[in-house]
């Protein structure tokens, strides 16, 4: 591939004269915009340890009244990115939001999809388009774009969740933005969905939503990686596709969403895959090596892989399994048709 010519090979009069017409030369550009081989990011592997986030949240819990932030999120923000660009990836948001006992984030919509994965704390909901949803330790509970979303926490001591956005996306696209609610009545009855592949008998099975399951409980998520654990040959992921249950898609049009089990002293190398995701450990602890990188995450830690980055896990535990939710942008992917994977 040869060599082009760069910017300051040209004469200063003629660059001058580009830019006062408001063009510029592709050349000096074109190997960074479509690189050989392989495309560039800026995504760096990253972790965010809970043991920082935690006693640096609870302090903004004391500093910042929720009048004053609507929504009280540390956000987990990836420095190859610029961390001012409030980016895990180029698709995907992280932040981790505190609710105290007796508050609540006010009720809105917005373009961007969310969803949250609850991390400590009890007695609290999230009220998605009329559906009152507990919010329980692990759980996967989701406000896809446009709909309804208000926080409440009745319960005891703070109440902290994971939200994954697809938010860079949206600002992306100039499609960011929200307009404000007034509190919801949640509906009185239950959601009739409860899980997946158990879909209620009315309109002749189908609801008239997309987005028939808004909470998936980790409970179930963790009864079904056991199960599958028991039929999985030693060294291969134990992992499930969170989906809706009545497409079988990805939960959200942008974001998809697994649980990953490895069993005591596993070690995986989950397939290789061109979008970028994010682990957030649920329970247990181990190592990770993404590319080149390495880290040690404990319970509650966070931590990103760029597209197209090896991924190797490992239980550090002998006795204990370890346990993981992931969450990627493969579905922007695939919709524009440039998603690739490899085998491990
Ligand atoms: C949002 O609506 C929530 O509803 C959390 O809890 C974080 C970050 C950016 C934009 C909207 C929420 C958000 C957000």
């Amino acid at each position: 591939m040869s060599q082009l010519g760069t910017l300051e090979e040209l004469p200063q009069e003629y660059r001058q004269a580009l830019a006062a017409a408001n063009l510029v030369p592709l050349w000096p550009s074109l190997r960074a915009l479509l690189p050989p081989g392989r495309p560039a990011s800026a995504t760096a592997v990253t972790q965010w340890r809970w043991q920082a986030i935690r006693p640096l949240l609870l302090r903004a819990g004391e500093l910042t009244p929720m009048e004053k932030a609507e929504r009280r999120v540390l956000v987990l923000s990836n420095p190859g990115r610029g961390l001012d660009n409030l980016q895990a990836s180029s698709v995907i948001y992280l932040g981790m939001q505190l609710v105290l006992p007796g508050e609540t984030a006010p009720n809105h919509r917005h373009t961007p999809n969310a969803a949250r994965i609850v991390v400590e704390g009890q007695g609290a909901c999230t009220i998605v388009g009329g559906d009152k949803c507990p919010m329980e330790h692990g759980d996967l509970i989701l406000t896809p774009t446009g709909l309804w979303h208000e926080h409440r926490h009745e319960g005891q001591g703070p109440m902290i969740w994971l939200d994954v956005l697809d938010l860079p996306l949206m600002v992306y696209l100039d499609r960011s933005y929200a307009i404000e609610g007034r509190p919801q009545q949640p509906s009185p009855l239950p959601t009739p969905y409860r899980a997946g592949g158990l879909v209620p008998l009315r309109q002749g099975g189908r609801s008239r939503d997309d987005y028939p399951l808004l909470r998936y409980e980790w409970r179930e998520a963790r009864r079904a990686l056991e199960a599958l654990a028991t039929t999985t040959p030693a060294g291969e992921a134990v992992e499930l596709a969170y989906v809706n249950p009545e497409t079988g898609a990805a939960p959200l049009n942008t974001l998809a969403f697994s649980a990953l089990m490895l069993r005591p002293g596993e070690e995986i190398a989950l397939a290789r895959m061109s979008a970028a995701r994010v682990f957030h450990v649920v329970q247990g602890e181990g190592s990770a090596e993404i590319g080149a990188g390495k880290l040690e995450f404990t319970p509650a830690d966070t931590f990103c892989a760029p597209g197209g980055a090896a991924v190797r896990l490992q239980n550090a535990s002998a006795r204990e399994p370890l346990f993981l939710i992931g969450a990627d942008e493969s579905p922007v992917q695939r919709k524009l048709g440039i998603f690739e994977s490899w085998e491990a």
